[in-house]
């Protein structure tokens, strides 16, 4: 097999999957493996409270594991753990409140999951309780901005995601502004490589993310859709998260809980255009959509290598 000159193994997502030696597309979180080799799925678990249901934590608890488990049945990669709305103007919880609800559900899963679990936090306490608790990756919306968790980030030794996002979540989306987006996150995670490598974190370990709604207008999520494979470029793995985003939303006319099918093409989108992790609700209907560009993303390679 040609190999390719690393300049251009950094910008073609075919290339790059294929002519490495398969050692380094395996991160490992916490002992378990992820393999970078071909689009992964991250399922979204999200542990806030319901709303509608009165049956306590030990109803939430089962609820939460047997979602995860068929998310890992269906062929999720990873699981995402969230304990905190990051809704544009939702209610801020405490430490204590996102801990008591997502460390009960991480030890539980940690015993019955194989895949590797991600814990979705900005807060330096759960990051710590949460790696004790069995979590193998650590996924900061706020990218490891704060000191406290940027260090408990560090100590955990766990790989990160580090996401953009402009402002702050109760009013990002008031007036995002950018002269060029995409020239903006590309120097967002710049300063953050630097960083996040200056507090010790091994740089194999670092995964990226746009940040799709976090401080974006419609025109800009779609210039970053668009223009998704130029993050390749910083030769980091890349995520992207745009199932049942309000972007969607707005293209399509339709409610959250009607966005599948959107959310389908783009994570289809997303990945042609080099996502390397698809951080999506729907896992099985995700994986079919993602075996296709896997498949062609092998043939686009044994097609390029026979020239
Ligand atoms: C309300 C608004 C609830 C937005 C939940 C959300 C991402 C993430 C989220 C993402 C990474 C959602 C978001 N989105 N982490 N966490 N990337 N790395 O739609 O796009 O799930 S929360």
């Amino acid at each position: 097999m040609a190999t390719q000159p690393d300049s251009l193994v950094a910008i073609s997502s075919q290339w790059r999957r294929i002519t490495l030696n398969d050692q380094s597309f395996i991160l490992d979180c916490g002992g378990r493996p992820l393999d970078l080799s071909r689009p992964c799925v991250m399922g979204v678990l999200n542990v806030t409270p319901d709303s509608f249901s009165d049956g306590g934590q030990f109803e939430d608890l089962n609820t939460a594991i047997h979602q995860a488990l068929r998310m890992q049945a269906e062929g999720a990669d990873i699981i995402d753990v969230g304990g905190e709305s990051t809704r544009p103007g939702a209610r801020r919880v405490s430490q204590d409140e996102e801990l008591h609800r997502v460390i009960p559900v991480i030890e539980a899963l940690s015993g019955q999951l194989s895949i590797p679990i991600s814990i979705d936090t900005s807060k330096a306490g759960v990051m710590q309780a949460a790696a004790q608790a069995g979590a193998g990756m650590i996924n900061d919306i706020n990218g490891l901005r704060g000191q406290a968790s940027l260090a408990a980030a560090t100590a955990t030794g766990l790989p990160v995601c580090i996401m953009h996002m402009q402002g702050k979540p109760d009013t990002m989306q008031d007036k995002p502004e950018y002269d060029d987006v995409v020239q903006e996150v590309l120097v967002f995670f710049r300063q953050r490589l630097k960083a996040c490598a200056e507090a010790g974190i091994d740089p194999q370990k670092i995964i990226i993310d746009p940040g799709f709604g976090f401080g974006k207008t419609l025109d800009q999520n779609l210039e970053l859709l668009s223009r998704l494979d130029e993050f390749r470029q910083l030769g980091r793995p890349l995520m992207a998260g745009l199932s049942r985003k309000s972007m969607l939303g707005k293209i399509c006319g339709t409610a959250l809980e009607d966005r599948l099918h959107a959310s389908l093409a783009a994570a289809t989108i997303a990945c042609q255009n080099g996502a390397d992790i698809l951080r999506v609700h729907d896992v099985a209907p995700t994986i079919q959509a993602l075996a296709l560009c896997g498949a062609l993303q092998k043939k686009k390679a044994e097609l390029t290598d026979d020239r």
